[in-house]
């Protein structure tokens, strides 16, 4: 059996005997019948067993002593019934099979998980996503990556997997995590991007990879996690990094016209969020200006110290603006004084750095640039942060011939929690990874 089938597809096989499978929602045992409640990633659906039919009396007997939560395998008639409220159909079993049954009390009710502390829930991760929002989450979120993928997919791009153990803690060390590689040590990638630039250097063109990234940053905040999914992506021949905003742009507005309309209105009703499929282009801002907007228009000063960035109140006030001056959800911040930022992003001959920040709902959510290719500059940029050793096999990607290209990064879980206002990072992936978090 390959096909199995879901609750949300059953009014296909109205009056056919099929083989349905779920776990156990909800018994009611009435005098005459008993309703039976069967749940999975899609739905529920009730399967009916009338008491006083002989030919019913062994799954009567199993259904009274069978315990929430158990699951079943059942040979039914799908049967259209007016008086059933949900969705007018319901099952007509000839045969229940139990495939698990539930010992044990549950840790908490998912039905109910507003007085459920948040690590109890990440505790007993397994039962939290059997709530039927919880679930919904991960299938929208699914889907987003679905069609993000397809987007490129459609636009001749591959998807490559890069290895996630390294051998050199490149750029930010103090960021990387160690790991005990035999009688050495090994780092975990904190992006694929070095990687992303080789398949440049190799000819492969345009490329993607959905994959972990690793971060040693010791942060507890709403939008950090010390592993996330990063969907990564860099293309070559580009002119500026103009061209790498406008990929963007267009990737996110493909996805999210495609994520309307397959889940628009249960993110509506669900989540109480509205979709907006953003139009293009998306509006964009240099970093100087929007901090002078942002006080001339809120009065938001900027500590001097933190000028060369934005802060977390500044990207909060940056969604005010986009939607003030722009009418938009997403802004684009550009012109990051140079010194902030890698020594592989390209400047121009002004110095000004080619890359840029993605804000959506007052959250960081991409950063991205245009790379610079040409090994003499990179090296010297390279020499100029103090970097040497560690680097090199990098700097060799580019000796030999390689396109002006340039890439970006997303990441899925910020994106998820923006999209479904989900209030932390925690609930947005499947399973968290903080510094307090290595279970489940
Ligand atoms: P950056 O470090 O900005 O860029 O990361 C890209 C995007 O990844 C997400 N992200 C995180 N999500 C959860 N927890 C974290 N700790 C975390 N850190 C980052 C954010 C962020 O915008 N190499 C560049 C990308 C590139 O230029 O191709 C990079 O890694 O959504």
């Amino acid at each position: 059996m390959i096909k199995k089938i879901n609750a949300n597809e059953l009014k296909k096989y109205v009056n056919e005997e099929i083989e349905y499978s779920g776990f156990v929602d909800t018994i009611r045992d009435k005098k005459w019948v008993q309703f039976v409640i069967l749940r999975d990633e899609t739905g529920i659906v009730q399967m009916t067993i009338e008491k006083s039919e002989e030919k019913n009396r062994e799954m009567v007997d199993l259904i009274s002593n069978l315990t929430l939560e158990s699951t079943v395998k059942v040979k039914c008639k799908v049967v259209e019934n007016e008086q059933v409220k949900l969705n007018g159909i319901e099952l007509i079993p000839s045969e229940i099979i139990v495939t698990s049954r539930r010992d044990g009390e549950l840790p908490f009710n998912f039905n109910d998980l507003d007085n459920v502390n948040l690590d109890t829930r990440l505790d007993n991760r397994f039962i939290d996503l059997r709530n039927a929002k919880n679930m919904k989450i991960f299938m929208i979120q699914s889907s987003l990556v679905q069609y993000m993928r397809e987007y490129l997919y459609n636009n001749n791009f591959m998807e490559i997997h890069t290895p996630k153990f390294i051998g050199a803690a490149s750029e930010s060390g103090s960021e990387v995590f160690e790991v005990k590689y035999f009688d050495r040590k090994a780092y975990l990638a904190q992006s694929p991007q070095f990687y992303k630039q080789m398949a440049m250097a190799s000819g492969m063109n345009r490329v993607f990879e959905v994959a972990p990234c690793f971060r040693a940053e010791n942060s507890n905040t709403s939008r950090h996690a010390t592993e996330f999914m990063s969907f990564d992506v860099e293309f070559s021949y580009i002119n500026s990094y103009q061209d790498v905003m406008n990929m963007e742009s267009e990737l996110l507005a493909y996805a999210f016209n495609k994520l309307k309309d397959k889940w628009g209105s249960e993110i509506k009703e669900i989540f109480n969020q509205e979709l907006i499929v953003p139009t293009l282009p998306f509006p964009q801002m240099k970093l100087k200006d929007v901090y002078q907007e942002l006080e001339e228009r809120y009065g938001y000063k900027v500590p001097e110290s933190e000028k060369n960035d934005l802060t977390t109140e500044a990207e909060k006030l940056v969604y005010r603006l986009a939607k003030d001056k722009f009418n938009h959800e997403f802004m684009f911040i550009t012109d990051y004084p140079a010194e902030k930022r890698g020594f592989y992003h390209m400047r121009d001959e002004n110095g000004v750095l080619q890359g840029f920040d993605l804000i959506w709902r007052g959250v960081e959510i991409t950063s991205g640039a245009q790379r610079e290719h040409r090994y003499s500059n990179l090296s010297k940029n390279a020499k100029e942060k103090g970097l040497g050793e560690d680097v090199k096999f990098y700097l060799e990607f580019f000796k030999y011939g390689c396109p002006p290209h340039g890439g970006f990064a997303i990441g899925i879980d910020r994106i998820t929690m923006l999209l479904l206002n989900i209030p932390t990072i925690k609930e947005s992936m499947f399973l968290f990874r903080g510094p307090n978090r290595l279970t489940p």
